[in-house]
């Protein structure tokens, strides 16, 4: 078989790319090792950067979003002696769109049913070769039968456990990393959302945030120690402590229920430089990852495929190679910034353990001071709601 781009990794970035490549004529195969079934099944990203609502639009995947997402033109920060609201309308006439990541990839699969595209489902060993050859290609298994897919690209768009970072020679490639003493506990359940808006919790006790999906779906988290069990915690015993940590208000009035999906997620931040190996592109987590608090994985997921997508436009449409020459370098430069902004809210927003009182104390008059300051609001408004690509 032979492709123009192979794209391993059938989730947001990969069905994104192949979306969009298919939209203007070039050809691609998706390998998943996953069933469908399953990658539908994961809980993740709940907000959408307004370039990511974008290229959505133009992707020809949003009518769904478009109807059953929630645009927000703020959220809350709240800590246990102060509350504000940043008005990211007002101060960077942008807003950010509810919308599951999970809604998001079944639109993308829906999309690329409807125009044929080829999805691999089950694939198995999937691993890219020659990528410092002009003729890249792709292997897999199924159902116990070996295939060979020849190609101009690879787009290692298969996530922070996946093949494609693993195949750029080690002493070629860069790894940063910062791992957080803590996880996230989620839970999502059918319950009216507490707020209209999402409430960032700071709370001696621990981080807690309030976040939903529609107007009867609602997504809380707790911020646990690592070492925290799934089992350790029942329905009753998180209830009880999110009441601890939100707000009064909100913790008087939030309804509780059974929850339909429960996990603790690690936080880690992390990126792979270059993201760039010959013939082969990396998108999404399998170049970088970010503690969820800056609501900015899936968007850089987003924003990745956005650049790959121009440069292998510019190389069919005009014969170009500058965009993918500039690939690496472009996508690191927005990279580092969500990166930093994420690392910047979980230092902002979370009790670390072997913090000390002048910590504790800096970190109390950092959280006031943005409370008092529409620059300081402002900086957090345009990080938040996405910078340029
Ligand atoms: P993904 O990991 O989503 O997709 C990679 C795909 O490649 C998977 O389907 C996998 O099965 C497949 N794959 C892996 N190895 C393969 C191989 N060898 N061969 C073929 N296929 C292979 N981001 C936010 O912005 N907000 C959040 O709240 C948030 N919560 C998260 C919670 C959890 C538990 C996790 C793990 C991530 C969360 N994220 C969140 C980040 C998440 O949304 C990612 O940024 C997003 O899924 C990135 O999309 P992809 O790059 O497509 O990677
Ligand atoms: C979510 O709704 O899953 C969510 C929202 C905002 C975040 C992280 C997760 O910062």
């Amino acid at each position: 078989m032979r492709t123009q781009v192979a794209i391993i990794g059938g989730g947001p970035s990969g069905l994104l790319l192949s979306q969009l490549l298919n939209k203007i004529g070039v050809e691609t195969v998706v390998l998943e090792r996953q069933t469908r079934e399953y990658v539908l099944s994961r809980i993740r990203a709940g907000v959408l950067e307004w370039g990511s609502v974008e290229l959505l639009r133009k992707a020809g995947v949003a009518s769904r979003m478009d109807k059953d997402g929630l645009a927000h033109e703020g959220a809350l920060f709240a800590s246990e002696n102060n509350q504000f609201r940043v008005d990211f309308k007002a101060m960077c006439d942008k807003m950010v769109m509810i919308y599951g990541q999970t809604e998001m990839t079944r639109d993308l699969y829906e999309a690329q049913d409807k125009i044929g595209t080829k999805i691999v489902n089950s694939a198995e060993n999937v691993f890219p070769s020659d990528l410092e050859t002009g003729s890249p290609y792709v292997s897999y298994e199924k159902e116990g039968r070996e295939y060979r897919i020849d190609c101009d690209f690879v787009a290692g768009c298969d996530g922070f456990h996946g093949i494609s970072r693993t195949v750029i020679p080690k002493n070629s490639r860069r790894e940063f990393e910062k791992t957080y003493p803590f996880g996230w506990l989620g839970v999502l359940s059918e319950t009216p959302p507490v707020s209209d808006e999402l409430i960032y919790a700071l709370h001696d006790r621990g981080f807690a945030l309030a976040s939903m999906r529609t107007a009867m779906l609602s997504r809380y988290y707790l911020q646990v120690p690592l070492a925290e069990k799934l089992q350790d915690w029942d329905d009753d015993r998180f209830w009880a402590e999110l009441k601890r940590r939100l707000p009064v208000k909100a913790a008087e009035t939030v309804t509780t229920g059974p929850s339909i999906e429960k996990s603790i997620a690690p936080l880690r931040s992390f990126v792979c430089e270059p993201m760039r190996w010959g013939r082969l592109f990396l998108c999404g987590d399998s170049a970088h990852i970010v503690p969820p608090t800056g609501a900015k994985g899936l968007n850089l997921a987003i924003s990745d495929v956005y650049y790959f997508y121009q440069a292998i436009s510019e190389f069919y449409r005009q014969g170009s190679q500058h965009g993918l020459d500039g690939y690496s370098s472009k996508a690191l430069v927005r990279v580092w910034r969500a990166v930093r902004f994420s690392w910047w809210m979980t230092n902002l927003l979370h009790r670390f353990p072997d913090q000390s009182e002048f910590d504790q104390r800096i970190q109390n008059c950092e959280f006031d001071y943005i409370a008092s300051s529409r620059a300081a609001q402002k900086s957090l408004a345009e990080n938040y709601v996405g910078l340029p690509y």
